[in-house]
């Protein structure tokens, strides 16, 4: 990459994490030049990230993932939004919560939409996409103590945005229970007409 080259951001449409890059890159206005690329990722993916998926952030000479990481980068890449904003990295433990519970509510929908079912005796002791199932909600428990107005602080940063991008991706993927949680979706609708999720809403399926 040429050393003028604004840093690239690799994202597939519907994927939630790649959409938090996007909405922090809109909401921080950081110079990152957008690379749509089509689903499923081909094999030649595994020569950008070794786990073969997005979103991946090129910046000079190097390739950035996973999501956790890229905010980290974006967050260093950002002046302007230093102030008067809290640290949004300030509570780790939170976002990688949020994440992690993406990673279940995703691995869940493809087996589902891959259509696998069980073929042979269960040696394993449980259902593994029951249990993505069962961790989703406990992870939505857990979160849902920690949440005042937003889940950090006195502004929507990095974790609300975070968990709002996961929970409207299970909306228009495949729908699972969390709006009972009334804080929970209090947050993700203080969010969704933002500029910055309208433009990157996941195209219907
Ligand atoms: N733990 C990863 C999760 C990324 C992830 O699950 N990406 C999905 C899209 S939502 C993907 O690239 N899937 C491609 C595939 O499964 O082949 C991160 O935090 O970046």
């Amino acid at each position: 990459m040429d050393k003028l080259d604004p840093a690239k951001l690799y994202y597939i449409d519907a994927s939630p994490f790649a959409r938090l890059c996007r909405i922090l890159i809109d909401e921080w206005q950081v110079p990152v030049h957008l690379v749509e690329v089509p689903f499923p990722l081909p094999d030649t993916f595994f020569e950008i990230n070794p786990m073969g998926q997005v979103p991946v952030l090129e910046t000079i000479g190097e390739m950035i993932f996973p999501t956790a990481q890229i905010v980290e980068q974006l967050w260093a890449m950002t002046i302007e939004a230093r102030e008067p904003y809290l640290d949004p990295l300030a509570d780790r433990q939170l976002l990688t919560v949020i994440l992690g519970l993406g990673n279940f509510l995703v691995l869940g929908n493809q087996q589902a939409r891959a259509g696998l079912e069980q073929t042979g005796e269960n040696k394993l002791g449980f259902n593994p996409a029951e249990r993505h199932q069962m961790r989703v909600q406990k992870c939505l428990d857990w979160i849902d103590t920690r949440a005042q107005t937003w889940l950090t602080g006195d502004e929507p940063n990095v974790c609300d945005y975070a968990l709002a991008c996961i929970l409207l991706y299970s909306d228009a993927r495949r729908p699972i229970e969390w709006r009972n949680r009334v804080k929970l979706a209090k947050i993700v609708d203080g969010l969704r007409e933002r500029p910055s999720f309208t433009a990157t809403a996941p195209a219907p399926l």
